[in-house]
């Protein structure tokens, strides 16, 4: 089996902390009931008209804690269940219920109460569950397209208990919507841990030499129409049904003229493009199904300007015979091209970079040596204490790390300075207990409207770091979002801007920004663009670092985690700064901790001095 070493672990999360021992399915069944219970959670605050409905927040707990851990429970009696950390008894109930059925008798109730055009109408900005429930019970409307034509036709500010203002409010928040409302392509955060886990499961069989995910997936585009999944195996037939019969596939079709594909669909109403093919030619499928199209078509033209052929089964010369087909890297060789990642396959020059070995030095998570954004518990939205995430940072044998808890702006999340003070203290005595982790204390500052941040400049000073990022004011124009972003980029205790465009992917649109502008004064006033590691984010976006790529701009890669695990973030991290073209020593947390120090300080230190130097 040669392939199953490199492209597996590549391709794959390996989720070894399961304790009863890997069982066929556990991995994608636990998921599959997290994911009915996150369900159950969102139908739950529509159906009690709450957002703060107690049994939503108990099935918040319960999602929290089983995502946390990877335990597989289906063996376990609803007693023991109960005894769980955040399972309550209602809730174990409804895990046995699903273990033995394979289905939540509530949720199909809650699912036809509000059907998937209502669940998309509550998502529509200024949609809270009461006003659902009017627009619903007054109006009748029933879908995103009816809500539009009311607020249209002035008819909602008839409604008791609505009014003006909040037809106010729809009206902005059907704009934002936009097309990313009728767009059927999914967030790849929805998509990525579906994708691993049933790569995972797949790549485990017998006879399965390897299996990885292919097309805009593994090119780590933001939304991903279909998932597209490669297997190699000489025995296609069992590899099919294994797969047809998994907790998370709904339906399953076989194609006309063979078992080697199916189209399946998960129950999460993703769409599965499955394909065996013989292990001598997963390099060959490999490159077909990753695309992207474009790519393919220069790939095939370099085959054809030698007189050979460039398929999906192999590279040809002119008589017919196989050159490459087992690896990726022997047919990019034969091409006379370096071999090329992934997330730069898609026509933009690096076909040509690749011929004059011009591609820009891989980054992966490894060579990253520190992580300058994330939170500890003092968060309100931070789920791990500051010991375990110093701890986690030291396991993975990070060299500094930047514990950036959120400014006080940012309402219930927020920590105050007394908070945080206390922090600097416990973190100053951390860091003699891990005499080769250097430990900073930042803060995420919010970026208000007009560009001001959280406390005063002095206590912004006595910070050893600070990311800052918008958290409000989405919907500013233009020239005053880039007048803000440049406002924090001068406040001298600001080193990097966070998520730059503030995007969530598939559910709000990034604010709108003079790209050139905003790179220009980072360049300019030393502040770092961080690419955001998080899969609802992937922010700043490929294209911005592209254009970044032209000027001295600094990058920082950071998980934003908010959990001790989500350090893993930083694959995703490294992948989209090669998707953007990002070198890799412009990356100031690829460098050993004496450099990236340096920079660090000195930046706060020289923008401090242009600053009273100007004033
Ligand atoms: P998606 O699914 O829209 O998010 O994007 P992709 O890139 O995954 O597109 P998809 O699923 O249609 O196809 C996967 C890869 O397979 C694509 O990147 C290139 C290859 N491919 C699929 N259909 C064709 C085709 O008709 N011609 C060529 N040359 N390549 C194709
Ligand atoms: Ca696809
Ligand atoms: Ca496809």
């Amino acid at each position: 089996m040669p392939f199953a070493a490199t492209s597996v672990r590549v391709q794959v999360a390996m989720h070894s902390s399961n304790t009863t021992g890997p069982r066929q399915g556990a991995a994608l069944q636990m998921h599959e009931l997290v994911a009915q219970l996150d369900e159950l959670r969102r139908l739950t605050i529509l159906d009690d008209q709450n957002p703060q409905s107690f049994r939503a927040r108990a099935y918040d707990r319960a999602v929290r804690r089983l995502r946390d851990s990877n335990e597989d429970l289906a063996a376990l009696p609803e007693a023991e269940l109960l005894r769980r950390d955040g399972i309550g008894k209602a809730i174990a109930a409804k895990m046995r219920e699903f273990f033995d059925t394979g289905r939540i008798a509530k949720l199909e109730m809650l699912r036809e109460r509000f059907p998937p055009a209502v669940q998309q109408l509550a998502q529509v900005p200024g949609v809270g569950p009461k006003t659902l429930a009017r627009l619903r019970e007054e109006l009748g409307i029933e879908n995103v397209e009816a809500l539009r034509a009311a607020v249209e036709q002035g008819v909602v500010r008839n409604v008791a208990g609505l009014g003006q203002r909040s037809e106010q409010m729809l009206r902005r928040g059907l704009q934002r919507v936009g097309t990313a409302g009728k767009d059927r392509r999914q967030p790849i955060a929805r998509v990525m841990p579906e994708a691993e886990l049933l790569v995972a499961e797949l790549a485990a069989l017998p006879g399965v030499a390897a299996a990885r995910y292919c097309g805009s997936l593994r090119r780590l585009r933001s939304t991903i129409a279909d998932l597209d999944i490669l297997v190699a195996s000489a025995d296609p037939r069992p590899v099919m049904e294994h797969a047809a019969a998994l907790p998370v596939v709904d339906g399953a079709q076989p194609f006309h003229g063979g078992d080697t594909r199916a189209a399946l669909t998960t129950r999460r109403g993703l769409q599965v493009d499955l394909r065996v093919v013989a292990p001598e030619q997963f390099g060959a499928a490999s490159l077909y199904f990753t695309g992207s199209q474009a790519h393919n078509i220069r790939l095939r033209g370099l085959a054809a300007a030698r007189g050979w052929l460039l398929n999906e089964y192999g590279l040809w010369n002119e008589q017919g015979k196989l050159i490459a087909a087992d690896t990726e890297e022997a047919i990019y060789a034969a091409l006379g091209l370096l071999p090329i990642p992934p997330p730069l396959r898609e026509d933009r020059g690096e076909i040509e970079a690749a011929q004059r070995d011009e591609l820009p030095a891989p980054i992966t998570a490894d060579d990253l040596r520190g992580d300058l954004h994330l939170h500890t518990d003092a968060s309100g939205d931070g789920r791990s204490t500051l010991e375990e995430m110093v701890a986690a940072a030291a396991e993975r044998g990070f060299s500094y790390l930047a514990i950036t808890d959120h400014g006080e702006d940012m309402g219930i999340n927020g920590v105050s300075r007394e908070r945080l003070l206390a922090q600097r203290a416990a973190i100053r005595a951390l860091d003699t207990a891990y005499p080769r982790l250097r430990l900073l204390h930042g803060v995420e500052l919010n970026i208000g409207p007009d560009g001001s941040l959280d406390y005063d400049a002095a206590f912004r000073a006595s910070f050893d770091w600070c990311v800052a990022a918008v958290h409000s004011a989405f919907d500013l124009d233009r020239a005053a979002q880039t007048r803000r972003i440049v406002a924090a980029m001068e406040d001298p205790a600001v080193n990097a801007i966070g998520h730059l465009s503030g995007r969530m992917i598939g559910r709000r649109p990034g604010i709108e920004l003079d790209i050139d502008a905003v790179l220009a004064a980072a360049a300019r006033t030393g502040t770092a663009i961080e690419i955001n590691g998080s899969l609802s984010r992937l922010d700043a976006g490929a294209d911005v670092l592209r254009r970044a790529r032209a000027l001295d701009v600094t990058i920082v890669v950071n998980s934003d985690a908010h959990h001790r695990r989500e350090f893993d973030r930083l694959r995703w991290g490294a992948l989209l700064a090669e998707r953007g073209w990002v070198d890799r020593d412009r990356v100031a947390n690829t460098w050993p901790a004496q450099r990236f120090l340096a920079w660090a300080s000195a930046s706060r230190a020289e923008t401090a001095l242009d600053r009273s130097g100007s004033a």
